[in-house]
């Protein structure tokens, strides 16, 4: 993975660089679609890269372990091969599902055990078979097992919880660098720093991190809970830590203004189920605000669901409609929400990534965070 600054923003620690992978370059800042199970939910591959434009998509060791398991990848060849999505794919390694969403779980050095959400069954997850799991996944990019403390979290468990992770970084480097991609494609690893909402923990932590010199740096344990002024105070603190030459991605964030906040304090990578999640309840992000489209105020709105956005479905159906679709619970409301969110976000991006080359990204931010937070 090579990773290159095109520009940086005069105003603020806002960069545009590019990420190449063995599966194509990434444009960053960048926001990757959520495919939880090897599919962006209710969203085809074909759609991803012709309407929506996303560049890499996320998928997760934990769902793809257990569903459709090592298996099945290993004989489809891996992820890309499996789910049709030739571009670059990021997984995530678990360290977040086994504590947000196993049932009974026990934390031990050696790492986690837990029982499914599926069907109960006992699992262990260590550094060293993530890393073997993440190969057989075959992503480009894939992620070191660490533990996402909860906020709020008292500060000697968010200490000793730091630490374990940073040891268990150590475990999963050696696994990763002693062993080869299994599809012929080279693979990068990630480490992730925590140190929940502690600035002296989240110092230590992004040196530790730093430190270990990989291609890419991640922030974990944020956008947990915590007021987001809380966030970026320490997003800011570790980006000012991480090397300027390597990537930073932010995990789990965020709201169209906590990305641009965070862009603007030199993020270059996220992450969120928000777009696709909300756009399930009908929730949509445009460029005008945002819109809920089960109200009724938009019954009889025949205008475009976004028409600044442009993209096939936000010009094409009209908000009634799409309301109409969300009320009679017809499957094509989901798709249609999620295919115009994804297109915003990526819009977003793109908008905020060419205003970082013009020089002109912070006032330009400042403008969007709050037309694009207001209710329609
Ligand atoms: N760790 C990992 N994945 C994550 C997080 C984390 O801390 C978060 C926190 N927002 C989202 N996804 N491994």
């Amino acid at each position: 993975m090579q990773f290159s600054l095109v520009a940086k923003d005069i105003q603020s620690k806002a960069r545009a660089g590019v990420v190449e992978t063995a599966h194509g370059a990434i444009e960053t800042p960048i926001f990757m679609p959520v495919g939880t199970a090897g599919t962006v939910k209710a969203v085809h591959q074909r759609e991803l890269k012709d309407d929506i434009k996303a560049e890499i998509i996320l998928g997760n060791t934990y769902h793809l372990y257990l569903r459709p398991g090592l298996k099945i990848l290993e004989q489809a060849g891996g992820l890309h091969k499996f789910n049709g999505w030739d571009r670059p794919i990021l997984t995530d390694s678990g360290g977040y599902q086994v504590f947000s969403l196993a049932g009974t779980r026990k934390i031990k050095e050696e790492g986690v055990k837990f029982k499914s959400h599926i069907d109960g069954s006992a699992l262990d997850f260590t550094p060293e078979n993530v890393m073997d799991t993440q190969r057989t996944i075959g992503a480009d990019i894939i992620m070191a097992f660490d533990e996402c403390t909860p906020y709020p979290c008292d500060y000697t468990y968010a200490k000793n919880s730091m630490e374990r992770t940073h040891r268990w970084l150590q475990r999963c480097v050696d696994r990763f660098d002693s062993t080869e991609p299994k599809y012929g494609y080279d693979q990068t690893l990630f480490p992730i720093v925590q140190g929940s909402t502690y600035k002296d923990l989240r110092v230590q932590s992004a040196e530790t991190i730093a430190s270990f010199g990989r291609e890419g740096n991640a922030i974990g344990g944020l956008s947990v809970g915590e007021p987001a002024e809380m966030m970026y105070e320490m997003t800011e603190v570790v980006c000012d830590i991480l090397p300027a030459d390597k990537p930073r991605y932010l995990m789990g964030v965020g709201t169209p203004a906590n990305i641009l906040e965070n862009i603007a304090l030199g993020v270059d990578m996220f992450d969120c189920v928000l777009p696709t999640r909300n756009a399930r309840n009908g929730m949509l992000f445009t460029t005008q605000g945002i819109v809920n489209i089960r109200n009724l105020k938009w019954a009889t709105d025949h205008s475009p669901i976004d028409a600044e956005l442009g993209g096939y479905v936000s010009t094409f159906y009209s908000k009634a409609y799409l309301r109409h679709l969300v009320h009679s619970g017809e499957y094509l409301a989901g798709q249609i929400a999620s295919v115009h969110n994804l297109t915003f976000y990526l819009w977003l991006v793109k908008q905020a990534r060419q205003h970082i080359i013009a020089g002109t990204f912070r006032d330009w931010k400042d403008v969007m965070v709050k037309k694009l937070m207001t209710r329609l």
